[in-house]
């Protein structure tokens, strides 16, 4: 049977209320296709006119409070309210939460266990820096940011991991079909450790994946679908990523 491909959209901070409309609607328009799901994670206040719009298209967010009960946080979105306005995942660990938000294993471990909590799909995101890989620590960082899936014991669904390598993430530098190869088997075999060998896992790859590359990328084992940035504002290079997917 031919594992369901995932190609979730990252807008990141992007996005004003007509062009999501637009862009969404044109997405929507896209046949459903049994071997591919469609998602775009969004800026949080989006999320609601999103959904209106995206059908058959998912919608998720960004990011979510690390504090799960409602009170004194200015500024905090939590993942019962993610739930409550329809978000159907969420990401963590975005290599910029991590750089500019100085989040860590601690926090996104709460993070994860919030979206668990409150029934809305987590996608982990991992990856290591440049140096990280120069110095031939790539795999044992991103062993050390899957740790936190220990909590995922307690998802009965499907363990989403997105690997998008520091290096490739909007320089248009993606990684080689080796790399990725060589991760995906890793972050595969390392999940199902984790999680004594009890998970059905999906692996997404990302950074700098556009139309012309996507194809060769989905081509690669234990690539199960991609989460794409810049290439996911444009309707026709999204549309593209999602055909080569089909
Ligand atoms: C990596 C990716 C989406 P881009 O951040 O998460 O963005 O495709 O622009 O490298």
């Amino acid at each position: 049977m031919t594992k369901q491909k995932w190609v979730l959209g990252n807008w990141k901070m992007n996005g004003r209320l007509a062009a999501n409309q637009a862009l969404l609607s044109q997405l929507s328009q896209i046949q459903e296709h049994e071997h591919v799901a469609v998602g775009v994670a969004v800026p949080s206040v989006y999320i609601s006119s999103a959904l209106q719009a995206a059908a058959p298209t998912l919608v998720g967010a960004e990011d979510v409070s690390l504090y799960a009960n409602d009170g004194a946080y200015t500024g905090e979105v939590s993942a019962a309210m993610l739930a409550d306005v329809g978000a159907q995942f969420v990401l963590i660990g975005h290599s910029e939460r991590r750089q500019y938000f100085a989040e860590d294993e601690a926090v996104l471990a709460q993070k994860y266990a919030n979206a668990v909590a409150a029934g809305v799909l987590p996608v982990l995101c991992v990856g290591e820096t440049l140096a990280e890989r120069e110095a031939g620590q790539a795999e044992a960082v991103v062993a050390k940011q899957l740790n936190l899936l220990q909590a995922a014991t307690l998802l009965k669904q499907t363990v989403l991991v997105a690997y998008e390598p520091v290096w490739a993430i909007g320089t248009g530098v993606v990684a080689s079909i080796e790399q990725i190869a060589q991760m995906h088997a890793f972050i595969q075999q390392h999940v199902l450790s984790l999680l004594n060998n009890d998970a059905s896992i999906r692996l997404l790859y990302g950074g700098s994946v556009n139309a012309d590359n996507c194809a060769a990328i989905f081509a690669v084992e234990h690539v199960d679908g991609a989460l794409v940035g810049g290439a996911s504002l444009k309707y026709d290079s999204f549309a593209q990523i999602i055909t080569a997917a089909t």
